[in-house]
């Protein structure tokens, strides 16, 4: 009777709020696992004879800090360019000295990330590799996290004679790191064919860490809807299904982008380094995720060869001057904390992603109208925060977290808006170009 009916009408209303208009609603399965080293860094290694990293530099280590703990690996093109001088004083780029890998060393326990870090192959010997890596591994410690030979050696070697060289490489570490890990191979453009013969041969051989690079494509190609229609990915769509079968197949620990941008030869100003380029590197993060990848480490700092115009952090010189885009969309990512990754649908929304890690939810708006979304969380929640990363418009530079930007010194002070949570839904509205972050508890 009376009360039958009361209950119909309290439920009609809020069964139709969750289904009226746009919604997200997050899958409870879960479909990967975001660890605290996910979103990274990769410099190129004559930065460390330069002596970019140094934890008197407490400007550069507030700003790794507000990513870390996380993984910076030392490579690029300049790896197999920069020579191992035992004797020398450091301090030059053109070299590595003992010096350089102390200071290295200092910075990575001041900031409390980890290394890792690349070898000579190209113009090196096993020997001289192996002496490098045994002064590396005895300064660096636990700061240590694996070791890399050659960059992209699909542009120099085949597969087979880079199996060889690389062999050979081991051999010698290992004689003088018995219990050294490796990162491999490091392959670019499309080249997940070399996966499963490394891997096969490679896995019980202190292989830790799968790993290939990323970039859309070159420079003089890039463009803000280019690089948002890639939905993050690049070459790496087939590379991320390639390394998720063989991670699995072959029971390695973890696979990495261990270099990826938007576009190579130093990504493109104006697309690379703004609001869109936060856009982007939300969903290619999640494109790893969702394929059981462990991490990225997105490349930056400075090169001698081109400017690197996707830098997360700007430099000039040795000297740190300000965030760009691909930093905001790490210092979001990372905002949401560790956990497990679950996928999320939209509905009533266009040029919308969105997904859950832990019961944290982030919705990425790369359409031109502001969203307002009924979240339907994965676990009942009291209380939400909204981080909304945002800018003046997608080619901008002046890129906001919760009303802050990062500055040059790495202060950040971000005023999340509280978010009403009624169990299982929240209400949340992320403006055009921009990308939320809700917090549950
Ligand atoms: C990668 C290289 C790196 C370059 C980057 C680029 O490893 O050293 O800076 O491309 O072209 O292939 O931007």
């Amino acid at each position: 009777g009376s009360v039958a009916l009361a209950v119909t009408c309290l439920a009609a209303p809020a069964a139709q709020a969750a289904t009226d208009g746009p919604a997200v609603t997050v899958a409870q399965a879960a479909s990967g696992h975001v660890g605290q080293e996910f979103a990274g860094f990769s410099y190129e290694k004559d930065r460390v004879g330069a002596g970019m990293f140094d934890a008197a530099d407490t400007d550069l280590v507030r700003l790794f800090r507000l990513l870390g703990p996380s993984s910076l690996r030392i490579g690029g093109n300049l790896v197999d360019m920069t020579p191992w001088n035992p004797a020398g004083a450091g301090g030059s780029p053109t070299e590595v000295a003992p010096a350089d890998v102390v200071k290295l060393a200092g910075f990575a326990r001041a900031t409390g990330w980890k290394v890792i870090y690349g070898l000579n192959l190209k113009t090196n010997t096993a020997e001289s590799a192996a002496d490098e890596a045994a002064f590396a591994a005895r300064t660096l410690g636990r700061s240590l996290e694996a070791f890399e030979i050659g960059n992209e050696p699909n542009f120099y070697r085949t597969e087979a004679a880079y199996e060889a060289s690389y062999e050979s490489y081991v051999a010698a570490i290992k004689a003088k790191v018995p219990n050294a890990v490796f990162e491999g191979p490091g392959v670019t453009n499309g080249q997940n064919a070399w996966l499963a013969p490394f891997t096969a041969k490679e896995k019980s051989n202190g292989l830790r860490i799968l790993s290939m690079h990323s970039y859309i494509g070159d420079q003089t190609t890039g463009t803000i809807p280019g690089m948002l229609a890639s939905n993050g990915k690049g070459y790496e769509e087939k590379d991320e299904t390639a390394l998720q079968t063989t991670k699995a197949a072959d029971d390695i620990p973890q696979w990495r982008m261990s270099e990826a941008n938007s576009y190579y030869h130093g990504g493109t100003a104006g697309v690379s380094n703004v609001q869109a380029a936060s856009l982007w590197s939300l969903d290619f993060m999640y494109g790893i995720a969702a394929h059981n990848g462990d991490g990225v480490n997105f490349h930056g700092g400075t090169s001698t060869q081109w400017p690197l115009n996707y830098s997360p952090i700007k430099y000039d010189g040795l000297k740190p001057v300000g965030v760009q885009g691909v930093f905001y969309g790490e210092l979001l990512w990372t905002l949401a904390g560790t956990g497990a990754l679950h996928a999320a649908t939209v509905t009533g929304a266009s040029d919308v992603t969105a997904w859950g890690i832990g019961n944290n939810v982030i919705v990425n708006n790369k359409g031109t109208s502001a969203q307002t979304l009924t979240v339907n969380l994965r676990s009942a929640a009291v209380l939400g925060t909204e981080y909304v990363l945002t800018a003046p418009s997608l080619d901008s530079t002046a890129i906001t977290i919760a009303g802050s930007g990062v500055d040059a010194k790495g202060s950040f002070h971000p005023a999340p808006k509280l978010v009403r949570v009624h169990g299982h839904t929240a209400t949340i509205t992320v403006p055009a170009g921009s990308a939320a972050l809700l917090k549950t508890r």
